[in-house]
């Protein structure tokens, strides 16, 4: 009998990546999708399949912050595996809108947790809660690995760090299979494109074909640890088959500031970052990570999960994707109708 998995976000960055894997995994995948005025399915519409034709991939419309419908939804389709990956997942947005990424964030993932809590006293469901780097702030260690105690430092960061610590409860209160994967950031040519690496590579191609000509970032000191997404999302699943639940970092164990993923892709492009990077406080955080280093040990002992994508490949695969878009958008501009 193959297995039936929820993915909230799963028009996200990972989310897709995800359902990707699980139904190449011969998984029946629901996905909960946000009513919008425009089709927000860009990153699924290659594994969208008809709904007249028996599909492995289903989407819902629902809400993290409708716990009503999320229950009902969770009942219905009782899921093995629920991963909790929707979210406003956007640090600096966080501060403008701290209420609701707090709602998506936080309660969202406590409605996820009180749905499974039903369904758990039928069948056992195991959930997936996408815990964060970001926990750590104001970090008091380095590396950063499970034990090491959480500084958040934005109202992003707060509410991730009461969905962790709700996962936890959960777990011990009621005896159920709950997770949290402690994800360093990762990035792909999927990223959203007001995320620091994707508006770099976006940018440089842009550069390089003539249709821009500065690129304004903030601080260009802060410090990641980055791999790319399409590891991350086997990682979660492994988190998921281990014999009983825990919490894992997932990260590569290397950290570089935001100026050399800047030199790498321009780099990349025959082109010097400093020619074109000009800083605008606009995009500077009230207050900001400065250091983010994660130690994957425990992941790689007990999951077998290591990061195999290194950074000059991560900025090679998402510099030369954004050329090519790049070039189309150029090619589309030089284009004049002659009727
Ligand atoms: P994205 O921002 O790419 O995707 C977020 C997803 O959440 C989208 O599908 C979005 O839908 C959905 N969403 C937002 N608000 C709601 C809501 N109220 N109800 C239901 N769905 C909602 O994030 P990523 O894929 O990068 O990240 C996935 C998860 O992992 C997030 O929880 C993020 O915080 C966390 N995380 C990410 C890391 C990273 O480096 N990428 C690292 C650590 C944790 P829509 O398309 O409609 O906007
Ligand atoms: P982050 O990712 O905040 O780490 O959160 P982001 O790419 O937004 O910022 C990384 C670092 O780059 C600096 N920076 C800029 N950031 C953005 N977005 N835009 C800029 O112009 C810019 N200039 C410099 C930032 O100050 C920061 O230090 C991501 C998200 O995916 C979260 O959801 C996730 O939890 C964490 O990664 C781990």
């Amino acid at each position: 009998m193959s297995k039936t998995a929820l993915i909230t976000g799963i028009t996200g960055q990972d989310g897709s990546y995800l359902a990707e894997l699980l139904l190449e995994k011969g998984y029946q995948v629901h996905g909960l999708v946000r009513r919008s005025s425009t089709f927000s399915t860009q990153r699924i519409e290659h594994i969208y399949q008809d709904v007249h034709e028996h599909p492995q991939l289903l989407l819902h419309y629902g809400d993290l912050t409708d716990g009503q419908a999320l229950t009902n939804l969770v009942l219905e389709i009782e899921p093995d595996e629920v991963y909790n990956l929707g979210a406003q997942s956007h640090v600096r947005v966080s501060f403008d809108q701290p209420v609701y990424t707090l709602q998506t964030v936080g309660v969202g993932a406590l409605n996820v947790l009180e749905a499974a809590r039903l369904l758990n006293t039928k069948k056992q469901v195991r959930v997936y809660q996408a815990s964060s780097s970001e926990m750590y702030g104001d970090v008091l260690a380095v590396p950063q690995c499970e034990t090491t105690p959480f500084n958040p430092q934005s109202p992003y960061a707060c509410a991730k760090v009461f969905a962790f610590h709700q996962t936890v409860n959960y777990r011990r209160s009621y005896d159920m299979f709950a997770s949290n994967g402690i994800l360093f950031n990762h990035e792909s040519e999927r990223r959203g494109e007001t995320f620091v690496t994707r508006k770099i590579t976006r940018a440089a191609g842009r550069i390089k074909v003539g249709l821009q000509h500065k690129l304004y970032l903030g601080n260009l000191d802060a410090k990641r640890d980055w791999g790319y997404a399409k590891d991350y999302v086997e990682g979660m699943w492994r988190i998921l088959q281990h014999s009983e639940p825990d919490d894992f970092v997932l990260a590569t164990g290397r950290t570089e500031t935001v100026r050399d993923f800047a030199k790498l892709v321009f780099a990349e492009l025959d082109l010097d970052y400093e020619d074109y990077v000009e800083i605008d406080p606009r995009y500077f955080r009230p207050a900001e990570v400065d250091l983010l280093l994660g130690d994957p040990s425990k992941a790689k002992h007990t999951l077998g999960w290591e990061a195999s994508t290194d950074l000059e490949e991560l900025a090679r695969i998402m510099t030369l994707h954004d050329l090519e878009i790049a070039k189309r958008e150029a090619h589309a501009k030089s284009f004049v109708p002659t009727k």
